[in-house]
């Protein structure tokens, strides 16, 4: 195991040391032992653990040492083992939310007797909660919420983890002899950031073995449905998929309809009967005459495929991604389709961290991967001083830091050119995390909230602002904080953000995480419409989370975003002289 790896084992232990009411001072042992590990370099601890020294360290005791051997060597620890199997799953479940530390599930477990999530919901619903001490009717309801939430969660799949599964099944089915076309449909093509299930369209010339096939994927847990032409999975992971079988024929129209969105499907079937059509899953038949549309689809008008369909309708062939019912067919009918920006179109990205902060590969590392990609620039964007908990970047580091992208960027090792910026903290007040000299150092500044998520909406509302008005300021990170499936966004006036964004010249991100996915491609359209400038940032913490880019693409093109709307197409040259405008203070940064 490696230090970080071995820090997280280490502060599990002390989570479930508090749950099962172990000694303080045992518990922050560990805390601070795993706090004290992830300051060391890998190369000390490897050094450190060879010479028996670790316990030279600040914060690490004999028994510590002999834990951190212990991983480091079998990848195990007794201790944990003991401590999971003297807990109730339940109590470690109680940590997922939002609001429950284990000193609280302690003592609901302790007070109560709850040992599950179900009982817990039980016991907040009859107030129970409530009416013990250090608790009340606020926690009561933030508690139930959050229950609810995770419910309602478990059902949805992130579009990234839903995507790594169905890739090779498409590749697989197109492999298979008997099969001539094969697609995933569904919100999967449509780029949703979550998932609620797949589905596969398939166009073969025999079913039975293509089935077989589906059903024995590895993985599957469980075969939930099996007919003529259609099957149902599920994975280990709970996510389900839908199989359908189409003759060739028919394969334009099934895929069309099962690519959805439902509201889409909704205004295409009006767009055909206004046409005297009648469009299904089936085909496209005239709207009049007997019997239901599948037995009248034997007389379908043929298309070849999706485009010829839309055409036939008499519109323009209309992106997956913007098939949400909000506009796009009125677009494709008057031809006023935007071109959407593509991941090819990306040159570059700017926040992203290293090993200097919470990120797992150096600067070194970071840039051979981003070379790799082709990227003609890689914005290093570290955490600033206030972020103790990912290790913070102090004014000394950052300097020392900028030295270091100079000094590589110098020596053309690369031919992919570093960015020095930083992702600085907006203080609670909204004052940035640095000074503005130090700022002033910088090619640009990414500022990002990672602390008072509770405030009331207006302070957050006006501590972003404030963070957008000052003149350092080139981008937002991550606006609402929100984390897909995790974490609710905390409470802000997204439009009065964007207002000042736009106001102030300041880009707004598009974070490419899987995870985040903020700003949420619903406020993009709007907001480019009215000039605000987007850059699709994987905020990246090891070299393969510059490909999360790819996510980004999918929610910037479900925003309708072309490639002028986003400051990571341009060139290096168009890129630094409009960091140079705004570092120059120009009232109007240029556009490309
Ligand atoms: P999901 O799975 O919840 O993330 O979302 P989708 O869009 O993949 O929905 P799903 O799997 O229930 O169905 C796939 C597509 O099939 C859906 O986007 C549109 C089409 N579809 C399913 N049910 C209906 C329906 O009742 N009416 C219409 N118009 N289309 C439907
Ligand atoms: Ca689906
Ligand atoms: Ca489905
Ligand atoms: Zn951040």
């Amino acid at each position: 195991m490696n230090k970080t790896a071995i820090a997280d084992v280490l502060s599990h232990i002390a989570t479930l040391l508090e749950l099962s009411g172990a000694n303080p001072f045992k518990i922050r042992a560990f805390q601070s032992a795993a706090r004290h590990l992830l300051e060391l370099e890998q190369t000390e601890l490897d050094l450190l653990l060879r010479e028996q020294r670790l316990q030279t360290v600040k914060g690490i005791g004999a028994a510590l040492a002999q834990q951190i051997e212990e991983l480091h060597t079998t990848g195990r620890s007794l201790l944990l083992e003991q401590l999971q199997a003297s807990i109730e799953p339940g109590l470690v479940e109680m940590l997922e939310v939002p609001g429950l530390g284990p000193k609280k599930v302690k003592a609901l477990h302790d007070q109560l007797g709850v040992t599950t999530l179900t009982a817990l919901a039980a016991a907040c619903t009859e107030g129970r909660v409530a009416s013990l001490t250090g608790f009340g009717v606020k926690t009561e309801e933030k508690i139930l919420a959050g229950i609810r939430n995770r419910e309602a969660y478990g059902k949805r799949h992130l579009w990234w983890a839903a995507q790594q599964i169905a890739e090779p099944i498409v590749a697989g089915l197109r492999a298979l002899p008997q099969v001539t076309q094969a697609e995933a449909a569904g919100s999967l093509r449509r780029g949703l950031e979550t998932v609620g299930d797949l589905d596969f369209i398939v166009a073969a010339t025999e079913v039975t073995p293509v089935v077989d096939w589906f059903v024995t994927q590895p993985g599957v847990k469980e075969i939930t449905a099996r007919g003529e032409t259609k099957a149902s999975i599920r994975f280990e992971s709970g996510l389900q998929a839908d199989l359908r079988l189409v003759p060739p024929e028919q394969f334009a129209f099934a895929l069309h309809h099962f690519t959805g969105s439902k509201d889409h499907n909704v205004q295409m079937r009006q767009r055909a009967l206004s046409l005297g059509l009648s469009l299904s899953e089936w085909g496209l038949v005239l709207a009049t005459g007997e019997g239901t549309a599948k037995e009248k689809a034997s007389s379908s008008l043929p298309a070849a495929s999706e485009s010829a369909l839309f055409t036939v309708l008499g519109l323009a062939y209309i992106p997956p991604e913007l098939r949400e019912g909000r506009g796009e067919i009125e677009a494709a009918e008057s031809d006023a389709l935007p071109q959407l920006v593509e991941l090819s179109d990306l040159r570059g990205a700017f926040h992203n961290h290293t090993t200097a902060s919470d990120g797992h590969n150096t600067l070194e590392e970071m840039t051979a991967a981003a070379d790799a990609l082709g990227w003609a620039y890689l914005g290093i964007a570290d955490h600033s001083q206030s972020s103790v908990q990912a290790r913070g970047l102090s004014e000394a580091r950052l300097a020392a830091q900028v030295e270091e992208i100079h000094a590589l960027n110098a020596s053309e090792r690369y031919r992919t050119h570093v960015l020095s910026g930083t992702e600085c903290d907006i203080l609670p007040d909204g004052r940035l995390d640095f000074d503005d000299g130090v700022l002033a150092t910088l090619d640009y500044v990414v500022v990002s909230v990672h602390s008072a998520f509770t405030q009331s909406s207006a302070d957050m509302t006006a501590r972003i602002i404030r963070a957008i008005e000052h003149p350092r300021t080139t981008m937002l990170g991550h606006l609402t904080g929100r984390l897909l499936l995790r974490r609710e966004a905390y409470a802000v006036d997204v439009e009065k953000v964007i207002d000042a964004a736009i106001a102030h010249h300041v880009v707004i991100e598009l974070n490419a995480n899987p995870y985040r996915l903020d700003l949420d491609w619903r406020y993009w359209r709007k907001a480019s419409a009215r000039g605000l400038l987007c850059a699709i940032n994987p905020d990246a913490h090891d070299t393969t989370g510059l490909e999360h880019v790819a996510a980004g693409i999918n929610s910037a093109r479900k925003g309708w975003l072309t490639k002028n709307a986003v400051l990571n197409t341009r060139p290096l040259a168009a890129v630094q002289a409009w960091l140079a405008a705004r570092r120059a203070g120009a009232r109007h940064a240029p556009h490309a």
